[in-house]
């Protein structure tokens, strides 16, 4: 393992990815979720265009006021602007630190119908070693674990999420030694008719498994980022709760579950409209002012992307409209890490 110089030097990029009350922009969407997205928005799905698009994002003005660092494609990091400069450069240029994310997918578990475990182990420290040479110096990986029921079984079964706590802390070790931070991305999925009680239950089960794996696997928490879902209601529930409630059942089950020697956490927006997310997290920061052990803050991919998607529609005239809504969202989180955001709409 790593001597002491690549600990402090993880531990200082950790520490930057969440000061200054910045968050993360997740732009790791892989290739069928991009033209999935592009499909859409009757957007063509090309490789050109995902590049345009990728490009408009990063160069998008002053986004390193609010933005610490962003998560990159194994396609996006090996791209560059209409200029010819490398998007890895135009990121440390705007003062954004270059991530990418490594895994290869949720695939479906072997004896566990209607669970998925995630894959990307085989040849991992190769990978991880290139993409630190190519200018990462931080990496994701996104487990996805569901809440229901097959026939007499709910979900998630402790096999599944055995699987997949494992292979995160897997992960993350791999990445201390190569010398890139690792974020894990243990994700309660929102699909469901199931209760806040529900996801709250399973999300502490969950991250206490997550947090034993990654204690049995020697990975140093100061080194590292979590980025969970929020506590929230299945999109299907008659049940759906207040901004006060989801921030006061997520802050909770963190603080039950999350050691304070984490570096910081950064939540996904998992489907949340912008408003939504950026609410929460306000609501977080007013009502456990002085409570938070670690850096809260967000990594969203959606919630900060979608209005620029919109307006943008592929075409080389909306860019500026396009950049100015990114602009907006992403400060609008800062301003929410700050407990001073006001919803309105984009
Ligand atoms: C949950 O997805 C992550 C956060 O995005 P949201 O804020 O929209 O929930 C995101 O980083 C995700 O991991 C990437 O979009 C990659 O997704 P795929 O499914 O293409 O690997």
């Amino acid at each position: 393992m790593d001597g002491v110089i690549n600990m402090n030097e993880l531990i200082k990029i950790a520490r930057a990815l969440v000061a200054n009350d910045k968050g993360l922009l997740a732009m790791d969407e892989s290739t069928p979720t991009a033209n999935k997205r592009f499909a859409a928005a009757g957007i063509p799905q090309t490789v050109e265009a995902r590049r345009a698009y990728r490009e408009l994002l990063i160069t998008t003005p002053r986004l390193g006021e609010s933005i610490s660092g962003a998560i990159l494609y194994d396609e996006t990091i090996r791209q560059q602007t209409k200029a010819g400069v490398s998007f890895v450069d135009a990121l440390k240029q705007a003062g954004i630190i270059p991530g990418i994310k490594v895994d290869l997918g949720a695939k479906p578990l072997a004896g566990f119908p209607g669970e998925k475990v995630t894959e990307g182990l085989d040849g991992l420290r190769e990978r991880l070693t290139e993409y630190k040479q190519l200018g990462a110096r931080f990496a994701k990986w996104r487990a996805v674990i569901a809440i229901g029921t097959v026939g007499p079984e709910q979900l998630p079964s402790g096999g599944c999420l055995d699987a997949n706590m494992h292979t995160l802390a897997r992960y993350a070790a791999l990445c201390q030694e190569v010398g890139l931070v690792p974020i894990v991305e243990p994700e309660v999925l929102m699909e469901g008719d199931h209760t806040l009680d529900r996801c709250f239950a399973v999300t502490q089960q969950g991250l206490t498994m997550l947090f034993t794996q990654l204690y049995t696997q020697r990975v140093r928490l100061e080194g590292l980022l979590l980025k969970p879902n929020m506590v929230l209601a299945g999109k299907g529930s008659f049940e759906q709760n207040t901004v006060e409630q989801v921030a006061d059942a997520t802050v909770t089950c963190l603080l039950r579950s999350v050691p304070p020697a984490v570096a910081g956490i950064a939540f996904l927006s998992g489907g949340q409209s912008p408003e939504q997310a950026s609410s929460h997290l306000n609501a977080m920061h007013n009502q456990f002012t002085g409570r938070l052990p670690w850096p809260l803050t967000f990594s969203f991919a959606r919630a900060i992307q979608q209005p620029a998607l919109d307006i943008w529609k592929g075409q080389d005239a909306n860019v500026a409209a396009a950049q100015q809504a990114l602009f907006y969202r992403a400060s609008s989180n800062r301003a929410a890490r700050q407990g001073q955001y006001q919803a309105k709409r984009t």
